[in-house]
This record gives structure tokens, C-alpha cells and sequence, in this order.
């Protein structure tokens, strides 16, 4: 081996990540209910990316087979993907058996050709019906998930050995309940802890019944991890970065894997009168029901100092702690308008090393957008996304660094396999290892595609 190899170790898991309603299409089957996208996009197209909604996307619905074949070609051995609950669910308690047995097809062909499906349970899509009761405000929903993740392992368990709860749950707490982006477009604090306490409790009971069933796999969370990093180490920069810390990392991190919120947090909470209703009975299901493994998806750190300009808002919001601060060092994408920090994945992994125990856990997300993507394509038509090699070289380089030095890191998954549709942003910013073409539906291979086969053919580089 030479000096400058970056070789990972055995059965590292190399693969792609997507999510169902990102990529099925076939969103007005008569047998699907339609979830909150859907919905939303009837009400208010505009809201979307050129007036793109949910209804095709890649359309992996049908062309499934094709695709697990693409993904054979470049050598991936992971696919991690989620169910539709509204799909699988139409009226939340009977089964729809189209979708049952596009799944067990899905789930069977990836087996097949040596790729590990690895399978989530919810990624931002709540089924309307559920919304109407109250979405993740509701105890009743938490139930019916539950009653959900429960009828997925009795189906698909078999094959399943990895499971994962929830991808981001800050997301639909930050995007629908603070500022106001995505469905229901709330912003109300108190509103967002309900939801952001009900996600956690509804990860616990199905961790609870995974482990109470006859399941013979493993269960975790993904989580969108965002080292908080402060303007200087003065007192108050240390505390705003800190307190972003608490509010977009911990909330989820610290009840995943200890089962217990950070008691500065709670204490935070409590001073403003934020506290959500909890009883002794839920709270001992978040303590005694944590993650075997978690999912880390990584794009970019966030960069706060102390708040100097005057607060405006009526309501408590966590922006009231801290401001953004743009560091004088930034690296942007100038695809998609993101920082690249790739020392960020070597952040949190110590992170996870030092202070979680040292869990297994996986990259289930890490790429690079890009906005009008065509505009590299060579004669042959193939996107020349030399720009995308160099991201992903270089966060594998500290991920590498962070496994060697003892984090217990089992795979890298990028985001995302082929482009596809980005709930409010459709398809602006293209991420895939192959490219679609969305009119024809056509895939093909891009640079980046090919070279991360190559990377996880000799596993690594
Ligand atoms: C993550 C989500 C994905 C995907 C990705 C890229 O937060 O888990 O679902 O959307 O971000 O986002 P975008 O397409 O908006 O750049």
C-alpha cells in the first residue's frame, strides 16, 4: 500500500442514498393516498422549483429493475431508500398489496445483485390523512407510525437487517413549524418543540417494537448533523455556538443515543416557557429505547457568534441566541451556494467517537449540488463533474482519517444515486451518480459516477 492510499475497511458499505417520494413518481396512483407534497403542490404550485411537483421525479416506480442494474455497474453494495407510508398505508391501517410487492421486487432484485437495501421509515413525507389529525403534533399519529413501522418489519423484516426511524427530524421541525418553508408553513416555537418531542418519541416506540419483535436486524435514526462552530473563543461566541449545538444537533442526538435531553437544553425551555407536556411513561420509552446505530447526513457545518443585532421577533426562536457569521475562510459551492468544510466529517465523527459512546454509525448522506448541471456535459453528452470527485475525494480523506484514529464509521453514502426532485426545490440542484434526463426520463452515467464505482470496486482510492 502506498502512503497515499486511502484504503477502508473490510465490508466498508459504499453506496447511495434516496428517498421514496423523491424518486417513485407515480404519486397519483389510484392505490396511494396522497402525503403532504402532493397535496401541497395542488394548492400552491408556485411554490415549487419552476412549478415542479411530486407527481414523477425519476419515476423508479417502474423502472426500478433498470436502475438496481446501474447501480450493479458501479460496483455499489448499499442502497439506502425509504417507504412511502401514504403508499404502503392509503388509509393508514390496510395494506396496499401493489406496494407490497413493488417493495418485496425492490427489496428482492437489490439482494440479488449484492446491494444491502437499508431502509427508512419516514423522510419528510406525511401522509395527508395523518396531517389532518395533526401531523407530529398529535399522540394519535405517533401511534399510527408506530402501527406503520410495525406492519413494514412484519412485511419486509426478512430481508431488512437495517432500519432507520426517521432521516433529519429537524426538518420538518425547522422547515414547517419555524420558517415557514415547508407544509403546514407554521412558524410557532412552541408548535415546533411538540413536534420535535413527538419525533423522538415516535422513534423510540418503533425502536421499541422492532426490538420486542422477532426482528433479527438493527435499528437507528439519521440524523443531519451540523458542527456548530463559533465566530472566536470568546465567552459568547463559545455559548451561541453552543446553544445551535443544542437546538440542531443534540435535541435529537443526545434522546437517540443516551435517551435523554441535555439538561441545558430542557433548563433553556423551560425559562421561556417552552417546555412540551411529557409524562413519566413516554419519557422512560425514549430512555430505554435507543439507537443501535446512526445515520449521519453531512453537507455542511453552520457558523454562529453572539447575537449583535437587536432581536426582532415576538416569539422565542432559536436565532434569538445566536447569528449566523460568515467565516472569513469559506469555501462556497459555487454550483448551489452551500460551504464546503470537509474537516466537518471528520468533526463529527470524533464527536460521535468521543462523546456517543463510539456507536456505529454511517455516512447516509454527503453530496454536492449543482444548478444547471447540463452546461458540463462534454460532446458525448457525459457531465464532466470533476467539481463532484474532488467533494467527495476529499471528505473520504477525513472520514478516513477519522476511522483510523478509531471512529467507528461502517459506510459512506452519497447523495445521491441518479438526480432527482427536491421537495420545494425540484430538480434545481442536480446530485446524482448518474444524470436524468427529466423529459425523457433517460439515465446516464456521469465522471463522478464512474469514478466512485471505481472507488468502491478497489474500496477506496
Ligand atoms: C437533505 C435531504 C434530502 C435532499 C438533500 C438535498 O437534507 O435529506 O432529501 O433533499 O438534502 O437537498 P436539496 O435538493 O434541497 O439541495
Amino acid at each position: 500500500m502506498h502512503a497515499n492510499d486511502y484504503i477502508f475497511p473490510t465490508n466498508f458499505k459504499w453506496g447511495a442514498a434516496a428517498s421514496a417520494t423523491q424518486t417513485e413518481g407515480s404519486a397519483n396512483d389510484e392505490n396511494k393516498a396522497k402525503n403532504i407534497w402532493d397535496y401541497w403542490y395542488q394548492l400552491n404550485p408556485e411554490r415549487f422549483h419552476e412549478g415542479v411537483g411530486p407527481m414523477k421525479t425519476s419515476d423508479f416506480y417502474q423502472r426500478y429493475t433498470e436502475d438496481i442494474k446501474r447501480m450493479k455497474a458501479i460496483h455499489l453494495n448499499s442502497f439506502r431508500t425509504s417507504i412511502s407510508w401514504s403508499r404502503l398505508l392509503p388509509d393508514g391501517i390496510n395494506v396496499n398489496g401493489e406496494a407490497v410487492s413493488f417493495y418485496q421486487k425492490m427489496f428482492d432484485q437489490l439482494i440479488e445483485h449484492g446491494i444491502e437495501p437499508i431502509v427508512n421509515l419516514f423522510h419528510f413525507d406525511m401522509p395527508l390523512l395523518m396531517q389532518e389529525k395533526g401531523g407530529w403534533e398529535s399522540l394519535e399519529v405517533v401511534e399510527a407510525f408506530n402501527y406503520y413501522a410495525h406492519t413494514a418489519f412484519e412485511l419486509f423484516g426478512e430481508k431488512i437487517k437495517r432500519w432507520t426511524t426517521f432521516n433529519e427530524p429537524i426538518v420538518p421541525v425547522e422547515m414547517g413549524y419555524l420558517n415557514h418553508y415547508h407544509y403546514p408553513c407554521v412558524v410557532d416555537m412552541k408548535r415546533a418543540v411538540v413536534v420535535a418531542y413527538h419525533s423522538m418519541l415516535a422513534s423510540a416506540k418503533v425502536i421499541q417494537t422492532y426490538h420486542e419483535s422477532n426482528q433479527t436486524g438493527k435499528i437507528g435514526i439519521i440524523l443531519n448533523l451540523t458542527p456548530s462552530y463559533p465566530r472566536s473563543d470568546t465567552k459568547g461566541d463559545v455559548k451561541a455556538a453552543r446553544i445551535a449545538d443544542l437546538f440542531f444537533n443534540r435535541s435529537f442526538l443526545d434522546p437517540s443515543v443516551y435517551g435523554s435531553y441535555p439538561e441545558e437544553l430542557t433548563e433553556l425551555l423551560r425559562s421561556y416557557d417552552l417546555l412540551p407536556e411529557t409524562n413519566q411513561e413516554d419519557l422512560a420509552i425514549i430512555k430505554n429505547n435507543t439507537v443501535d446505530f446512526l445515520g449521519v447526513n453531512y453537507y455542511q457545518p453552520r457558523r454562529v457568534k453572539e447575537r449583535e443585532k437587536p432581536y426582532q421577533s415576538d416569539q422565542i426562536l432559536p436565532e434569538k441566541f445566536f447569528e449566523s457569521y460568515i467565516w472569513p475562510e469559506r469555501r462556497m459551492n459555487p454550483y448551489r451556494g452551500w460551504e464546503i468544510y470537509e474537516k466537518g466529517i471528520y468533526d463529527l465523527a470524533i464527536n460521535i467517537r468521543d462523546n456517543y459512546g463510539n456507536i456505529p454509525w454511517y455516512v447516509a448522506e454527503n453530496g454536492m449540488g449543482v444548478e444547471n448541471e447540463e452546461r458540463f456535459s462534454d460532446e458525448s453528452g457525459m457531465i464532466q463533474d470533476d467539481y463532484r470527485i474532488e467533494f467527495y475525494k476529499e471528505h473520504l480523506k477525513w472520514l478516513h482519517k477519522a476511522i483510523r484514529e478509531g471512529s467507528n464509521c461502517f459506510g459512506y453514502h452519497v447523495w445521491t444515486f441518479m438526480d432527482n426532485w427536491s421537495w420545494l426545490n425540484a430538480y434545481k440542484n442536480r446530485y446524482g451518480l448518474y444524470r436524468v434526463d427529466i423529459r425523457t426520463q433517460e439515465r446516464s452515467l456521469k465522471k463522478s459516477g464512474q469514478w466512485f464505482g471505481d472507488v468502491a470496486r478497489k474500496n477506496g482510492f
